[in-house]
């Protein structure tokens, strides 16, 4: 094989006229023509002067052509950096300065927000929007629609994907072709993927979730998927009856729960619903069951990883767990301090080794060294159990992090400007229980001597530098933090003192 990623799971596509994506409008795109779309992107970037190897930034809304750039930067080489949609300017900037990209891909209304970034850091601009046109488009048009594959190796670059590290600063989380090609693999056998399967696919496609697993699972087994643009709820319930298996957040699974539209009939003929990306509560799992009867399969992953464990598709799927290992990967308990594996059903932290765990953050070889172990356990920050029958609970997190509907949102960030704020003497920002999106952001804000603190004012600043879902949904003033003997702020017991402030009534 000359590119193991592309030959698996595009490749093996070439001239067939099978439907891959279908539209909410019904519009079909088969696996020639998104693999003809692909070769002429590929070219363009060639064109471009992108070479093997470079970053490519995307930060473009969810289409046909948007999931064509993925399968022409692995088929050039190139790897792939997509950015949410939500990112602003400022964040923007900091992804393509350090990963050193050489195209920004984006839409053509921010354009002229990230032409400065292209500016400073020599990258080329170049516009895709929401209906692929653009001026990246352009240029694709025109060019052949087979392109010569480059050659690649398994340990090569594929995908470089930003998560939020615990001092503020993100790291590029470098993954190879063979983290992304070994868990597709996995994945598909375990949940029994086939080309007759219809996955209904309304997650984000520059997540792990919505790219990684749900496309290259579809791709690897040759299902069709049916595309939404997002979650939307009247959709979902409308296209339902046409898919038979549905990946999402625990948001999503809530919002259907909420909906007596969503009923055992309109179910029926779902073969799987997968769940991840945050916990999902036992009682959505029970409630699911009851209404539909079918068990939501819950798994668990991450960015740096890909997905590590999955409860079984044939067995007991055991709601409040994330199951065990997937084929290939092995999972232990550890002392946080020591490093130490700790006895079966003890608490400790979630280490995890295998062919699916990623190869360092770009750059940060400090970084690197203090969460992936030479021996190759990566040290995940969550916290976990594994029962009598070798299920995985995760129990919490040993890293300072909220998951908001399935996005990750670091405390240090928004703190650092909370922090910068006049008559702000310092701050803590807590993820508080919230019944649409699991979690919320919340600040709590200790003024500095008698200072009076304009709220909406702070909100307004600090919400200039961050992307709208990372905005605290309420700021609190208090007298003080809550700080244990040793001073650590006590994160864990203002949560549970705020625990029901986003309470359904
Ligand atoms: C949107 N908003 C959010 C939000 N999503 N706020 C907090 N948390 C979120 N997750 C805000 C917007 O900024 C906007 O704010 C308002 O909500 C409406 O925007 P929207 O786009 O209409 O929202 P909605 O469609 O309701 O989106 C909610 C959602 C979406 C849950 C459908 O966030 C989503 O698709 N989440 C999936 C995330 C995901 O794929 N995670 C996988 C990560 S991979 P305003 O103020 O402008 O009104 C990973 C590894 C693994 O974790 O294991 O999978
Ligand atoms: P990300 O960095 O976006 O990949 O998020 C990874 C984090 O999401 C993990 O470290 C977990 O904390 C969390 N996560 C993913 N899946 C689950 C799950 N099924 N249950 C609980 N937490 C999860």
């Amino acid at each position: 094989m000359t590119n193991p990623l592309y030959d698996t799971l595009f490749g093996q596509h070439q001239g067939k006229t099978t439907p891959f994506l279908e539209l909410v409008d019904g519009t079909i795109v088969t696996h020639n023509e998104y693999l003809q779309l692909a070769a002429q992107y590929a070219h363009a970037f060639t064109q471009l002067g992108v070479k093997p190897g470079d970053r490519v930034a995307v930060q473009i809304g969810k289409s046909p052509q948007a999931l064509a750039v993925y399968a022409a930067c692995v088929q050039a080489g190139i790897v792939f950096l997509p950015l949410n949609t939500a990112y602003i300017a400022d964040e923007v900037s900091y992804f393509v300065e350090n990963s050193g990209a050489r195209v920004i891909l984006c839409d053509g209304k921010r354009s002229e927000a990230l032409e400065p970034i292209a500016q400073s850091t020599g990258a080329i601009l170049e516009t895709m929007n929401d209906d692929g046109s653009g001026s990246f488009a352009m240029q694709a048009e025109v060019m052949p629609s087979a392109f010569a594959t480059i050659d690649r190796a398994e340990d090569d670059l594929a995908a470089f994907l930003y998560t939020s590290g615990t001092t503020g600063r993100s790291k590029g989380a470098m993954l190879t072709q063979g983290n992304l090609l070994s868990n597709s693999k996995a994945l598909t056998d375990e949940w029994v993927f086939t080309s007759d399967d219809v996955l209904l696919h309304a997650l984000p496609i520059f997540h792990t979730h919505g790219l990684f697993v749900a496309t290259n699972i579809s791709l690897l087994s040759g299902c069709k998927i049916l595309f939404m643009s997002k979650f939307d709820l009247n959709v979902i319930i409308e296209q339902l009856p046409n898919a038979t298996t549905m990946m999402g957040v625990p948001t999503f699974y809530t919002r259907l729960l909420e909906d007596e539209r969503f009923t055992r009939d309109l179910a029926r003929h779902m073969r799987l619903f997968v769940s991840g990306s945050a916990p999902l509560l036992a009682e959505t799992h029970v409630q699911f069951e009851e209404r539909t009867g079918h068990r939501i399969l819950e798994r668990y992953g991450m960015t740096e990883t890909n997905m590590n464990t999955s409860n079984p598709y044939k067995g007991e799927r055991r709601a409040g767990t994330v199951g065990f290992p997937l084929p290939g990967v092995e999972i232990k308990i550890t002392d946080s301090n020591t490093g130490a594996t700790l006895q079966q059903g003890d608490i400790g932290e979630i280490e995890v080794r295998g062919p699916n765990v990623f190869k360092g953050y770009w750059q940060m070889p400090d970084k690197t060294a203090a969460e992936l172990r030479e021996d190759g356990f990566f040290v995940t920050g969550d916290l976990g159990q594994i029962d009598d029958d070798g299920y995985l609970h995760i129990v919490g997190r040993n890293k300072d992090l909220i998951i908001s509907g399935g996005y990750n949102i670091y405390p240090k960030e928004i703190e650092l400007l909370l922090d910068s704020e006049e008559g702000v003497l310092e701050s803590a920002v807590v993820g508080v229980p919230h019944p649409d999106f699991g979690e919320t952001v919340v600040g709590f804000l200790v003024a500095e001597g008698g200072a009076q603190l304009d709220l909406a004012a702070i909100k307004k600043n600090i919400g200039a530098s961050l992307a709208r879902f990372k905005h605290p949904q309420k700021l609190i003033v208090v007298p003080e933090l809550q700080r244990n003997t040793m001073g650590k702020v006590q994160k864990k017991a203002m949560r549970e003192d705020y625990k029901n402030m986003f309470a359904l009534a």
